[in-house]
């Protein structure tokens, strides 16, 4: 594929370049200058003798060495970032009088990261997880930073508890065992006590916990907040972002084998979509609800644990974010960038979500203990595109020299400055909101419906989105030892679904048991709290919310899909040849999978280059498979069974296959034989058709075979 021109350079791009270091063609030296003619052996007494201590050379390279690591994220550790901007349709000024949301004229610069939540830095990129998807908007008035989650809803409701889920989730403290995982123990131990959980928790038991690409999941604020317009007017807010190429997702079996066939599958995957000018893009939705509209729903709108159904009040697409440009360096940028909820910009605001509360202590307090100082601002990924100035001052790491006597407000010997801003120069000033309130610590009762939009979750899935879904169950509780866990768990997800619940317990070997010790909900509060706020039975104020079903998602692109060519040394250049323009035309990757590596020669006598040789790859890591025909490539594949389980596993996982004239032999080998009617099997039959397959995604239907495909 032909790589893109890159798009003009933002801001923010031209302030990094004044922090880029290029070594080409530059000599080797010290911290210090000092040009380097050996940086290959220590400074001995004799040439076998011991090392000196004078070499200081040797200590300033091990010393930094020794230093390299910093801590990584409590969570969120495994990140992949990417820089690009947000270009807005049209003006929002009735909502708000942000420059990013009023200025249709601007290409605000963004940096993106997208994340796992409870594996280590090292961790593989398929885990059933949450994934993070923080943005930061480099914005004329100052760094926004929309830092939220691909699920619309979070675990807990307080921030207080956040410690506990980490905790919980978290590989257990005594042998540190799971990594990246929840199917165990201490995970379910808390849920099963915890109900508030069981929103994010079934969206983490769906194949949004698995998804295809960083690039086709949604994103989303999660906390309500304020949109604040210049006449002092707020609206609340919920922010989406949603992919053009559609939400889709692997499944369970797929993820497992991804994991050790690639574990930096989307990494690679955002890495390669960026190289080769397939820019990844969102458009930024909002859902307003006017302030006196807050007590209208049948949840609270401070409740992080409840989404607004779109079916309830509609998103409305403002704007684009695009990314289009790879970070120069992993550490400098996607490492040390620090996002803080408190970034925000006038024209945007809080509210009292106590989750969204407890956040805006937590990000800046994290980032004194992994990146070492209050200047972490000052870092080159981190500071903002306006001038910034203030009294704060000295600390470590102190890059900046800050002129002039004065260092405190107000003074006459600096002249008054730096000097305030009036709210009509752009100053930030809180939404005045009224607060008339006892101080009490306690839950408020609107927040105590725990199972009815699980319930709606579930119930707006397609069925085989709910076939993954009590698969997950069965595969987390299964992995659990204890069976009070068990149990109890089996008894919450009835609560949500009577037909789940039977479901995952047959996998289980259980029974759904008709009662559980009392309280159901033992994470609330003091002891006359726990006994006043337990969940209350599901209602249902929506039969279904077709948004939530990634059946109800975008099937028109081919954009990005990885197409396994399977092909050996006499393959038909004809057949390739015009199935690869179809394909490459409407953005899709071929590979050239073949017995060895090198270079293969077609049926013309020409040479290809080979991308992979089948041992060195798998079929999961493909979204189609295609066989060209050619007697002696495909009597050459044949002779390598890896080929045959490729095309199964391609078939087993429900994608599209194609094959042309002799390709159709290498099928026969295969299970795709006795199913060659299947809607997304192609034999001889024009592209058109194989193209559309691909975009479907998968062939669900196919899976009523495939359960009895051993593969
Ligand atoms: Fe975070 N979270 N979080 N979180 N979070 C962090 O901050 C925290 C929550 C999210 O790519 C940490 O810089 C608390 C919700 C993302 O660098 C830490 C609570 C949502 C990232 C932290 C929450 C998120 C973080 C760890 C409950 C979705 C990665 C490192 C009150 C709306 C950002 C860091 C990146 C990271 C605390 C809940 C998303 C410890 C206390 C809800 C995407 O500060």
């Amino acid at each position: 594929m032909k790589k893109k021109k890159q798009d003009s350079e933002t801001k923010k791009i031209s302030d990094l370049k004044k922090s880029q270091k290029d070594p080409s063609g530059k000599p080797l030296t010290t911290n210090q200058g000092l040009k380097v003619n050996d940086t290959n052996n220590s400074l001995k007494a004799g040439e076998r003798g011991a090392t000196l201590l004078e070499d200081f050379l040797l200590r300033e390279k091990i010393t930094n060495f020794d230093h390299e690591r910093i801590p990584e994220r409590i969570v969120h550790a495994r990140g992949s970032g990417a820089h690009g901007y947000f270009e807005l349709y049209e003006s929002i000024e009735q909502y708000s009088k942000a420059g990013i949301f009023t200025d249709t004229k601007r290409k605000t610069p963004v940096f993106v990261r997208f994340s796992t939540v409870a594996g280590s830095k090292g961790s593989p990129d398929l885990a059933r997880d949450v994934r993070g998807f923080a943005v930061k908007f480099y914005t004329e008035e100052g760094t926004w930073d929309l830092v939220g989650n691909n699920m619309p809803i979070f675990f807990i409701q307080d921030a207080m508890k956040f410690p506990d889920l980490v905790h919980s989730v978290k590989p257990e403290p005594n042998n540190e065992i799971p990594q990246a995982a929840s199917a165990h123990d201490t995970f379910y131990d808390f849920v099963s006590h915890t109900t508030e959980t069981l929103h994010n928790h079934i969206w983490a038991m769906s194949d949004r916990a698995i998804p295809r690409s960083f690039r086709m999941m949604e994103g989303f604020g999660i906390h309500t907040f304020r949109l604040i317009n210049k006449k002092g007017e707020a609206h609340f807010v919920k922010f989406h972002w949603k992919p053009t190429l559609g939400v889709h997702s692997v499944t369970w079996e797929e993820a497992v084998k991804m994991n050790g066939a690639d574990a930096d599958f989307h990494r690679r995957d955002l890495w390669e979509a960026i190289d080769a000018g397939q820019y990844p893009e969102w458009e930024l939705g909002i859902q307003i609800v006017p302030e006196e509209d807050e007590h209208k729903y049948d949840f609270d709108l401070l409740d992080p644990t409840k989404l607004i159904p779109e079916e309830l009040v509609p998103v409305q697409k403002i704007g684009k974010m695009t990314l289009n440009r790879n970070p120069e360096n992993f550490f400098a940028e996607t490492e040390q960038v620090a996002f803080l909820p408190g970034h925000i910009v006038p024209g945007i605001d809080f509210t009292n979500d106590p989750l969204l509360q407890g956040r805006l202590f937590s990000y800046r307090d994290t980032q004194l203990s992994r990146l070492g100082s209050p200047n972490f601002h000052q870092i080159p990924i981190n500071r903002p595109i306006t001038e910034t100035h203030n009294n704060q001052r000295d600390g470590h790491m102190q890059t900046e020299i800050p002129k002039g006597q004065t260092a405190y407000f107000p003074n006459t010997l600096g002249g008054g400055c730096p000097h305030l801003s009036k709210m009509a120069e752009g100053a930030f000033d809180s939404y005045e909101e009224r607060i008339d309130a006892k101080k009490i610590r306690t839950r408020s009762d609107s927040f105590s419906d725990h199972f009815s939009q699980p319930a709606l979750f579930y119930r707006s899935l397609a069925d085989w989105e709910q076939e993954h879904v009590a698969g997950a169950y069965t595969f987390e509780l299964g992995k659990c030892k204890q069976d009070h866990i068990k149990e109890r768990m089996l008894w919450l997800i009835n609560q949500i679904d009577e037909d789940l619940a039977k479901k995952v317990a047959e996998g289980l070997g259980m029974k759904v048991p008709k009662k559980i010790d009392q309280p159901i909900n033992q994470a609330i509060g003091a002891d006359a709290d726990v006994k006043k706020h337990q969940p209350g039975k599901k209602k249902m104020y929506l039969d279904k919310a077709p948004a939530l079903s990634m059946a109800n998602t975008k099937f028109d692109s081919i954009a990005t899909r990885q197409i396994a060519v399977l092909v050996a040394d006499g393959f038909s250049m004809k057949n390739l040849k015009s199935t690869k323009k179809a394909l490459e035309n409407d953005g899709a990757m071929m590979k050239l999978i073949a017995p060895q590596g090198g270079t293969i020669t077609c049926d013309e006598n020409m040479e290809h280059k080979v991308d992979a040789a089948i041992m060195t790859t798998e079929s999961v890591l493909f979204d189609a498979v295609y066989i060209p025909g050619g007697k002696k490539s495909v009597k050459e594949l044949m002779k390598q069974a890896k080929f045959m389980k490729f095309v199964n596993e391609a078939f087993k996982h429900c994608k599209a296959i194609a094959a042309d004239d002799e390709g159709e032999e290498l099928l026969d080998a295969t299970f795709v034989a006795d199913h060659k009617d299947d809607t997304a099997v192609h034999i001889n039959k024009k592209v058109e058709a194989f193209k559309k397959s691909i975009a479907n995604h998968r062939n669900w239907d196919r899976r009523k075979v495939t359960d009895s495909i051993p593969v």
